[in-house]
């Protein structure tokens, strides 16, 4: 957290969206991460996809755990509610959230030591419990914030910025997503904001788990040649599958596409997500196929960005539990406490 107060004073002509809210509407407290940090640039693209989407910024909750990444909900979505839990456990706490009240967007922020390494158990669980909400993380292969040790998704082989190898297989968060059962799986990277930002407004508005990976190199600990999460090997080895559009439902599709290089899919909400296939044989709505895709790509030396999962007909947690619509806090009393009769019958039904 920044005490460091932000100027106040706003340009007359900045745009405004459709609430009437401009950028600044939708950013945070200075940061104070170092300066080329790719987590600055994931929160940059956060502020403009909820920006162009015209969230109300009081609808949104953010989540977070501990780590650089962990801090960066600070710098966006001021006016947001926010939640720092304690290193790993940011997904069972944005779990009960959603239970408690599924009117609001929810957004977990993360890092790769916090989701793939202590918080490994928690994120997958809340993932293949369907809680519908976006999940990132912002993924540089090393510990930031405690100065730079390897983390779960550093690849093997890999060299610290001191020179020590790393002898451990990495956990590839993608393919864990997929397994687990995500309705939405991407991987983009920090310092391509035409691919994030798309990704962003498409999963905040998937009605299931989303997941996208987003490759942010650690410039103070790992963007050195032999990191394969620096700028350059990033840039170097980066394959994107498709590109994405996003369009709301408001938005007039003005521009054609060839048959067979695109594909559109309507989302509950209307809105549309447009996807270029820039990857002739690559099917986005096959689950196996996409890992079995991803591991010949990663043998093959290359990161795979873009969308590279999409159910359309996704499912989350209250349908599956059969909960009620409205959030718990505006239930009165004799809904929360029916009387004997129903407590019984309620009984009865376990015995
Ligand atoms: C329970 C607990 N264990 C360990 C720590 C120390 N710690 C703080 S942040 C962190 C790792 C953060 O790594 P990551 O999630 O990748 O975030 P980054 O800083 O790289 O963005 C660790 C081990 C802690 N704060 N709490
Ligand atoms: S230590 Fe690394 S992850 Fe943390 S702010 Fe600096 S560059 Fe970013
Ligand atoms: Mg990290």
């Amino acid at each position: 957290m920044t005490y460091i107060a932000k100027p106040k004073m706003r340009h007359p002509a900045l745009p405004t969206n459709k609430l009437g809210f401009t950028h600044r509407d939708y950013e945070g407290s200075i940061s104070t991460l170092c300066a080329g940090c790719g987590h600055d640039s994931i929160s940059a693209a956060v502020i403009q996809a909820c920006f162009e989407l015209d969230i109300e910024p009081h609808r949104l909750a953010k989540l977070s755990g501990i780590g650089c990444s962990s801090k960066t909900p600070d710098y966006f979505l001021g006016n947001s509610h926010g939640f720092n839990a304690v290193h790993g456990r940011m997904p069972s706490v944005l779990t009960g959230a959603n239970l408690a009240n599924r009117e609001l967007v929810y957004m977990g922020v993360s890092g790769d030591g916090d989701s793939a390494s202590i918080g490994l158990g928690q994120f997958v669980h809340c993932v293949r419990r369907a809680v519908n909400m976006l999940y990132i993380t912002e993924n540089n292969g090393v510990y930031g914030l405690t100065k730079g040790q390897f983390s779960a998704t550093a690849d093997k082989g890999s060299k610290s910025k001191a020179g020590g190898l790393n002898s451990d297989s990495p956990i590839d968060l993608v393919s864990l997503a997929l397994m687990i059962g995500a309705t939405f799986v991407a991987r983009s990277f920090s310092g391509d904001k035409g691919q994030l930002v798309p990704l962003i407004k498409a999963g905040l508005t998937h009605k299931g788990p989303a997941f996208i990976d987003v490759i942010s190199p650690c410039v103070a600990f790992n963007n050195h040649p032999g990191s394969t999460k620096a700028y350059d090997f990033v840039r170097a080895h980066n394959e994107t599958v498709n590109r994405l559009d996003y369009i709301t439902s408001r938005d007039e599709i003005t521009v054609d596409y060839d048959p067979g290089t695109t594909e559109e899919v309507t989302q509950h909400d209307g809105s549309v997500i447009r996807l270029a296939k820039l990857a002739p044989d690559y099917d986005p709505h096959d689950r196996g196929k996409a890992m079995a895709y991803l591991r010949a790509r990663e043998e093959a030396g290359e990161i795979v960005t873009g969308l590279i999962y999409l159910d359309t007909d996704p499912e989350d947690l209250h349908a599956h539990l059969n909960t009620v619509n409205r959030p718990l806090n505006r239930l009165g009393e004799k809904e929360l406490c029916p009387g004997s009769a129903a407590l019984d019958a309620l009984n009865n039904e376990y015995r």
